[in-house]
């Protein structure tokens, strides 16, 4: 057998469960990942002071937001305040700044829609990437990071999901398919439909952490360790939880009319928020809220034939789900 921790096997009854349990585990980083990271960042906090000696260096994403699986790239925020000087020209004198200390591989790439420098870490071979000033990210890295916190579930999901979409090449935003960031908050916010609730709303709660950043007030509920039985009168497996969120995503969600919004932990309406072909230049197929810019839809990067894959590919996942008495080599096949 594959898995090695008991706690996969908690519940006797829970046999589905084992092996979507034993991927998951399989896919948690190793200590040693943790400890090279916070090396990446300490050399390139060094560096970066040289020239900027304000600056703060801010990790977001999924090293971050504890959906991070082994090997996952580095997303690294520097935040600077540079009156008046364009992002592109920032990013080109942090690339010169990084490259004269010997990195290697260091790009910047400034035509891109969030201009980044991109480097590989000498000793570690891990892929960086420096975004400057988006701390949006890093808001909405902390409140992934603290759903998480609530259920356990949480994490095992979303790295399954993860998993099934890197395996299926449905996690490619540059092939019009959908990030990681939209696969976790639509994985958030099927456990906080389901019934009983499995996560809470954190934004409709009490205000206990708030910032403003780019005119955008980001409040929430944030003292999660008070949440942690949140979940406790839903006793679905991740087995089932996995089979029904294909189920929904495959034959329930109405994409020709509703949204998916965690800020409001329900589904609203596409005309409530305007989202139809023509208003703008997206073409809102399949409609995904960001939780703090609520104007901008995590969908937005689906087209005509990229919305078919993605819809093949949930009801392959469902039929799947529903008929393999072994579900996870089929689910898991890479495209
Ligand atoms: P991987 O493990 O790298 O696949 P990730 O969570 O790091 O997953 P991305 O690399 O796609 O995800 O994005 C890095 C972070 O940037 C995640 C999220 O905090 C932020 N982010 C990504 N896409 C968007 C978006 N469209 N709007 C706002 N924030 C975003
Ligand atoms: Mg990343």
């Amino acid at each position: 057998r594959m898995y090695k921790s008991r706690s996969v096997c908690r519940r006797d009854t829970d046999v589905l469960s084992v092996p979507f349990l034993a991927i998951y585990e399989s896919l948690i980083p190793p200590e040693e990942e943790k400890k090279k990271e916070k090396q990446v960042l300490a050399l390139l906090e060094k560096l970066v002071r040289k020239e900027w000696p304000a600056a703060k260096l801010h990790l977001y994403g999924s090293r971050a937001n504890s959906f991070g699986v082994s090997k996952s790239d580095i997303d690294v925020c520097l935040v600077i305040e540079e009156a008046g000087l364009k992002k592109a020209k920032i990013i080109r004198k942090l690339a010169d700044v990084l490259r004269s200390d010997n990195l290697q591989n260091v790009q910047a790439l400034t035509g891109a829609r969030v201009p980044i420098v991109k480097l590989m870490d000498p000793v570690t071979g891990i892929p960086c990437n420096i975004s400057i000033n988006k701390l949006l990210a890093v808001v909405n890295t902390k409140l992934l990071r603290d759903y998480a916190l609530i259920d356990p579930r949480l994490r095992q999901l979303a790295f399954i999901i993860k998993h099934w979409a890197k395996s299926r090449r449905v996690n490619e935003t540059y092939h019009r398919t959908l990030s990681s960031y939209a696969y976790v908050l639509m994985c958030i916010h099927y456990l906080q439909m389901r019934r009983p609730a499995i996560l809470p709303c954190l934004q409709e709660m009490e205000t206990t952490y708030s910032v403003t950043v780019d005119d955008i007030n980001c409040a929430f509920f944030d003292k999660v360790e008070k949440l942690r039985d949140f979940g406790r009168h839903n006793k679905e497996t991740i087995a089932q939880l996995v089979r029904g969120f294909f189920h929904f995503w495959a034959y329930c969600h109405d994409y020709a009319n509703s949204v998916i919004s965690v800020r409001t932990g329900s589904i609203i309406s596409k005309r409530e928020k305007g989202w139809f072909i023509g208003t703008d230049n997206d073409r809102h197929l399949i409609c995904i809220e960001d939780p703090f810019e609520t104007s901008h839809d995590l969908g937005r990067v689906v087209d005509e034939y990229s919305i078919k894959v993605l819809r093949e590919e949930f009801e392959r996942a469902a039929e799947i789900m529903l008929n393999d008495p072994n579900p996870c080599i089929k689910l898991f096949k890479l495209y």
